[in-house]
């Protein structure tokens, strides 16, 4: 996977993804980061500044069309049609099937703002996606971006040492929270490991757990219940926690 970001602080983009699993994932190759300065992009006349007024008034700076589309030009030559995502409290949520949909493409272009906003005119013409990552205001795209390809990235085969901790953990194969989690010792603070985690049957730790990521999700949100898988063990455990309010059994 090749991520390709536009952005006023390549440092930042550079920093951040080549520490930890993603360091590792590039190391090894699997995933490839192109950090394009946008500020190399600016006009000549312009000696470094690739910001203007606002047509209309109003407070702030816009980023001009030129320059992001000279460094979109540079960073996606070659590329046929790739997704283009510009990072924007306007935009769609993201989430973890649309992190699955994107840990599809070869290619993602990552658009980053600043100061007040880009000229629409070069967004209708290279945006194809835009991205918000929750309903709150940050000062740039470029935590979003890593953000969302951070997410991305552990979707691709081989980053995650163990292939199936992706799999297994929230949101993805079930729609549940996870269970809690405890390593030892098995007295801290005074509290106990749940005993059912010592006893050695792995049946009964495993219906445990599905009944505490059933639990959690009950009680921390709600929203889920409706998304989750369930079979009939479970039906029957959301009927004796008297779960039903929460879950279509
Ligand atoms: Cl994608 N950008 C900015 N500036 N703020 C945000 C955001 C994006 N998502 C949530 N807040």
């Amino acid at each position: 996977m090749n991520f390709h970001v536009l952005t006023l602080f390549p440092e930042m983009i550079e920093a951040a993804f080549t520490t930890s699993i993603t360091g590792r994932a590039m190391a090894s190759g699997l995933l490839n980061l192109n950090a394009v300065n946008i500020r190399d992009y600016a006009e000549e006349k312009r000696k470094g500044r690739i910001d203007d007024y606002s047509y209309g008034g109003g407070a702030g700076m816009i980023m001009q069309a030129e320059p992001v589309y000279r460094a979109f030009c540079a960073a996606a030559a070659g590329l046929e049609n790739p997704r283009v995502l510009f990072m924007t409290p306007q935009g769609r949520t993201f989430d973890q099937h649309f992190a699955a949909e994107l840990a599809q493409e070869k290619d993602l272009v990552f658009l980053c703002g600043h100061y007040e906003g880009i000229d629409q005119r070069v967004l209708d013409e290279i945006v194809t996606d835009e991205v918000s990552i929750g309903d709150y205001v940050l000062t740039g795209g470029e935590l979003p971006a890593l953000v969302m390809m951070d997410a991305i990235a552990r979707l691709v085969p081989g980053v995650l040492s163990n292939e199936d901790s992706a799999q297994t953990e929230s949101f993805m194969g079930d729609g549940l929270l996870e269970y809690p989690q405890y390593s030892r010792p098995e007295e801290w603070h005074g509290k106990q490991v749940p005993p059912i985690l010592l006893s050695g049957d792995h049946g009964k730790v495993d219906r445990w757990r599905r009944e505490q990521s059933l639990l959690r999700t009950a009680q921390r949100r709600p929203d889920l219940c409706g998304g989750a898988v369930l079979d009939k063990k479970d039906r029957k455990f959301i009927r004796e926690a008297g779960l039903e309010e929460y879950y279509d059994i």
